[in-house]
């Protein structure tokens, strides 16, 4: 028998669910402790966030809103290790990642509320994509805009997320696709955290792991412990420095669990079991990494207290912000899809606007 080629998938985890380091060479980045509480600090003020978000709409401030709980480690890491000129395509819940590139929550709060206006990121990249709801459309856009940036010589990264269900998409099969065959600078990250709505992941797709996709596309491939920062961070700055120098692109899969419901509309306890949930908290991911830092006695249960009510009057202030923004007029649905308004719409637009006007 001869072999026309042999593949493997590398898992990468540096910290158990307690904390403690699996192997000895943890990552250069993790001697500054510094940087390590930042990134621990932004996964808390992430959970307050998402915490904020699902009682807004609980009281009827927001149409829908997509919470991030038990994702914080892979979208902090994620949205660290990118740098400033490279570009983030994400699909609709990669808040770690939007607010470490400085998208501010009362802007996710306009999203979600149904005011364009929330995209218009005001201390963000103005270059970073929008929230993508249509499955896997944000990984065409940036293979899009990776082959721009080859194109154009500049060093820079086009990074999408998408999840275990939407690596299943044709749109995520296609720009990895050109990626490889193009040796463009795109990091796909799928962020697999078991479940797409109600489709668990062993009927999601039959191949052992979602990592081994990439490597159909002629990218590098890794899956990581995405509850494990260090290990999210570690495999994302590989492959930023891989694309970044012409060595082509990535697939990340961080495997991870969505331990609240799909979205405000769903009500996940019809259709997994409540022993699933709990055995997945035991791998919460904001646990692990402040055991790691107090084993360093680089945090402490004081310096908690004190960042959560930092991170409460944050909310709170963010909250007030998008409360007080005047709504839109109804026409404004018309003004942020077309450059150019196509004529059947311009005519909509009358129709609705002398509607207002009682005619
Ligand atoms: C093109 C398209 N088809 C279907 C949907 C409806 N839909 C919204 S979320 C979702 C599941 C996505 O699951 P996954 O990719 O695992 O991401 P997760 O929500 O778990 O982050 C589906 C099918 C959609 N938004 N867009
Ligand atoms: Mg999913």
């Amino acid at each position: 028998m001869s072999i026309a080629a042999t593949f493997e998938i590398e898992y990468l985890q540096y910290l158990d669910a307690e904390g403690k380091p699996v192997r000895k060479d943890l990552p250069e980045f993790t001697r500054d402790l510094e940087h390590m509480v930042e990134l621990y600090k932004l996964m808390v003020s992430t959970r307050v966030f998402d915490t904020k978000s699902i009682a807004l709409q609980r009281t009827g401030k927001l149409g829908t809103y997509a919470s991030c709980l038990g994702h914080e480690a892979a979208h902090v890491g994620i949205g660290s290790a990118m740098r400033r000129e490279d570009v983030l395509a994400p699909s609709y819940r990669e808040y770690g990642a939007q607010l470490y590139r400085g998208v501010q929550p009362r802007e996710v709060y306009m999203y979600w509320g149904g005011d364009e206006r929330g995209s218009d990121f005001q201390k963000a990249p103005k270059h970073d994509f929008a929230w993508s709801v249509p499955i896997g459309t944000q990984c065409l856009h940036a293979a899009g805009a990776a082959l721009a940036f080859k194109i154009r010589k500049e060093p820079r990264v086009a990074v999408c997320t998408i999840g275990d269900g939407g690596s299943s998409k044709g749109d995520f099969y296609g720009a990895i696709n050109i990626a490889g065959a193009q040796n463009l600078p795109l990091v796909a990250v799928i962020v697999n955290n078991q479940w797409a709505i109600s489709v668990p992941r062993r009927i999601q797709s039959g191949a052992k792991t979602l990592a081994q996709k990439g490597l159909a596309a002629g990218l590098f491939a890794i899956q990581v412990d995405g509850n494990d920062i260090i290990a999210v961070r570690k495999a994302m700055d590989d492959a930023l420095e891989r694309a970044r120098s012409g060595q082509g692109g990535s697939v990340i899969e961080a495997v991870t669990y969505r331990l609240g419901d799909h979205t405000t509309a769903d009500d996940a306890r019809r259709y997994r079991g409540e022993a699933e949930v709990k055995d997945a908290w035991t791998r919460d991911p904001v646990k692990r990494l402040r055991a790691w830092l107090e084993s360093k006695k680089a945090w402490s249960e004081k310096k908690e207290e004190a960042w959560k009510t930092e991170c409460e009057a944050w909310m709170d202030e963010e909250v007030n912000a998008y409360l007080k923004t005047r709504t839109q007029p109804v026409e404004a649905m018309f003004d942020y899809l077309y450059a150019e308004l196509p004529a059947d719409l311009v005519q909509q637009r009358e129709q609705l606007l002398a509607l207002e006007r009682g005619h």
